[in-house]
């Protein structure tokens, strides 16, 4: 029969008869299996991100009806010191920059600050030339022909000058001929605190009207650029107003350099062109100066000038020109000798008061110099106050000269 006329014609029914079982088993049982299908797909969709009200969650009661549990009384902790404590990230930054520390202040507090070796440390090498040669000369002796005659070669190669080593040596023959040995080292030691008290420096004191100005001179590399820039540092340190004048327009590396100082001190820089003449940038720092109402002017010059007499005749202009804008300017004019270059320091010493009128003496380099005594025979010969020693090259190693610690530190007695 035609399988489409087999579902419309009656022998369905006697099919179906002879079927019973098997239609009875696909009723009850292909309903059961499709329900089975649909809720196995259900759950599926729910636990991949289903209906979060759904989700059983335990939590902990709020705080405030937890009963309180009693506690003992707490014994006082001692707190650790703060840096060993973790602290708080700092609250980010405001959006605006904070406002910079003064400059003058961050170089008081350098100043400060800086570990400060004795004197005695930085004369070491002098001092040994000095004094160091004695101990093994004096012990035991008495004052005899041999032992001034030891002694003689000892001062003579101090580089005390000739003048100062006589000086000191009559004293000895005076004071001591006979005597113990030993008493030759307290009469050298008094001889030159006397001669140096002579000298002591007084500190530069700023004038009441306008700026104090200082012109700075001395031979190449004697350390004048870098004195101005340690005594510009001080000053503002002090909280004086300084502008320094580039007057070294020999070079233009000697204009850089006072520039660098400028800014690390932060203190203006007035500076012509290389080449250009010293006595104008002098001028224009004057007039700056008293612009900006300073208290203090400092000057740096050219070393060369010692080398050609024309040179050196332009160190009188520059004073010259100083004194025009502001009566009694320079008020300062400050040599810088090179302690290193002993004797030929006071050669150099004689030449630049030829020209000028130096009111003060800085000495520099005395830290590792053997040669320091040659402040001794500076003070003889000149008796020009010595305002300053430099002691290294940071901006805190320009100290003032003090005639009884300069000594004491000679002597090893501090
Ligand atoms: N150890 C030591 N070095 C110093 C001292 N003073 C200056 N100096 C060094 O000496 C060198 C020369 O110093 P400057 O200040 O450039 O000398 P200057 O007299 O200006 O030299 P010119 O500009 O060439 O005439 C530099 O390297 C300084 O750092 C000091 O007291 N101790
Ligand atoms: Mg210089």
């Amino acid at each position: 029969m035609d399988s489409n006329l087999f579902w419309l014609s009656p022998d369905i029914f006697a099919w179906l008869r002879e079927n019973a079982r098997l239609v009875a088993f696909v009723l009850i049982l292909v309903p059961g299996l499709l329900a089975l299908v649909v809720e196995r797909l259900t759950r599926g969709s729910l636990s991949q991100g289903g209906d979060a009200s759904e989700a059983v969650t335990v939590s902990a009661p709020p705080l405030a009806e937890a009963a309180p549990v009693p506690q003992p009384p707490a014994a006082p902790v001692p707190k650790p010191p703060a840096a060993l404590v973790p602290q708080p990230e700092p609250a980010s930054e405001p959006a605006s920059e904070p406002a910079p520390e003064p400059v003058a202040e961050v170089v008081a507090e350098v100043i400060a600050e800086a570990p400060k070796p004795s004197l005695r440390d930085r004369l070491a090498r002098t001092s040994e030339t000095l004094v160091g040669r004695l101990g093994g000369m004096l012990g035991g002796r008495k004052v005899d022909a041999d032992l001034i005659e030891e002694l003689e070669v000892a001062l003579f190669t101090a580089d005390l000058g000739v003048a100062t080593a006589e000086s000191l040596l009559d004293r000895v023959k005076k004071e001591a001929t006979g005597a113990d040995a030993e008493r030759v080292r307290e009469i050298l030691h008094d001889a030159i605190l006397e001669k140096l008290l002579r000298v002591e420096g007084r500190q530069v004191a700023p004038l009441a009207d306008g700026p104090h100005v200082i012109l700075v001179l001395g031979v190449n590399g004697s350390g004048k650029t870098t004195s101005i820039g340690k005594l510009a540092a001080r000053y503002a340190a002090e909280g004086k107003k300084v502008v320094l004048g580039a007057g070294d327009t020999f070079r233009a590396a000697a204009i850089d350099q006072l520039q660098v100082w400028g800014e690390r001190v932060g203190c203006e820089v007035i500076a012509g062109q290389p080449g250009g003449d010293p006595a104008a940038v002098a001028f224009d720092t004057v007039k700056a100066a008293i612009a900006a109402e300073a208290d203090i002017a400092i000057i740096d010059t050219a070393g060369q000038l010692q080398t050609k007499k024309p040179l050196m005749e332009e160190l009188g202009k520059i004073a010259r020109v100083l004194g025009r804008d502001l009566p009694g300017a320079p008020h300062e004019t400050l040599l810088v000798l090179d302690s290193n270059t002993g004797q030929n320091a006071i050669s150099q010493a004689r030449l630049f008061t030829e020209v000028t009128t130096v009111t003060g003496l800085v000495l520099t380099k005395l830290d590792g110099s053997a040669k320091g005594g040659v402040i001794v025979g500076l003070a003889d010969e000149f008796g020009i106050p010595v305002h300053f020693v430099g002691v290294g090259e940071s901006i805190e190693d320009l100290r003032d000269f003090q005639a009884e610690e300069f000594v004491d530190a000679l002597f090893g007695e501090n």
